[in-house]
């Protein structure tokens, strides 16, 4: 009985690795976890911009960055339909949000704020924007800005191509904005959701 327990934690264990080192060899971003101690495969700009080892929430670094300051990521064009995760951690000391912009083949592109970070906590918040894309379009590149007063500390930024999730409603508000809106049609309770804070 004692071994068949060992066998299972070590089986779970092994399972664990495999899951977490193929998450690691899919992602789509270069140096996602900043990792090489630098802006390698990032286009980075901004006064005060830092890849740093005071904050990491893997590993030994994290880009920290100031309001002006921002890291960006092109990509081969990639369908949101073929994308199963696009988040990021983050962590910071002030600053009302972290903006974010999505950019896509057509040449439009998105602007999401992140304000659910808290100021000044201990932990690392997870960043989820993957009910943030758009149907239907290439997704071309990323790009995120730090906050004044800062910095924000952001790390494992992560791409997973695969199955994109079917959006989870959060039940409430959104049968409150549905009702609302639905005089104006579905298309505009959408766009209002995709503007909401993450
Ligand atoms: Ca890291």
């Amino acid at each position: 009985m004692k071994t068949k327990k060992i066998l299972s934690t070590l089986l779970r264990g092994a399972a664990f690795f495999v899951a977490s080192a193929s998450s690691q060899a899919s992602n789509l971003f270069q140096n996602p976890g900043f990792e090489t101690g630098d802006f390698t495969g990032w286009i980075s700009g901004g006064g005060s911009k830092t890849v740093t080892s005071a904050e990491a929430h893997t590993g030994n670094y994290s880009f920290a960055g100031q309001a002006l300051d921002f890291a960006s990521q092109p990509f081969t064009p990639i369908p949101t339909s073929s994308i199963s995760e696009l988040s990021f951690w983050g962590k910071r000391d002030g600053g009302l949000a972290n903006a974010v912009t999505l950019s896509y083949s057509d040449t439009s592109s998105e602007l999401i704020i992140v304000n659910k970070i808290p100021i000044g906590s201990s932990d690392w918040t997870f960043i989820n924007l993957i009910d943030y894309l758009d149907d239907g379009k290439l997704l071309t590149g990323f790009h995120i800005y730090g906050t004044s007063p800062g910095p924000a500390y952001l790390d494992d930024f992560n791409l997973q191509p695969g199955q994109r999730p079917s959006p989870v409603p959060e039940a409430s508000s959104y049968l409150a904005c549905a009702l609302l809106l639905a005089p104006f049609g579905a298309k505009t309770f959408r766009l209002l959701r995709k503007r909401q804070a993450v």
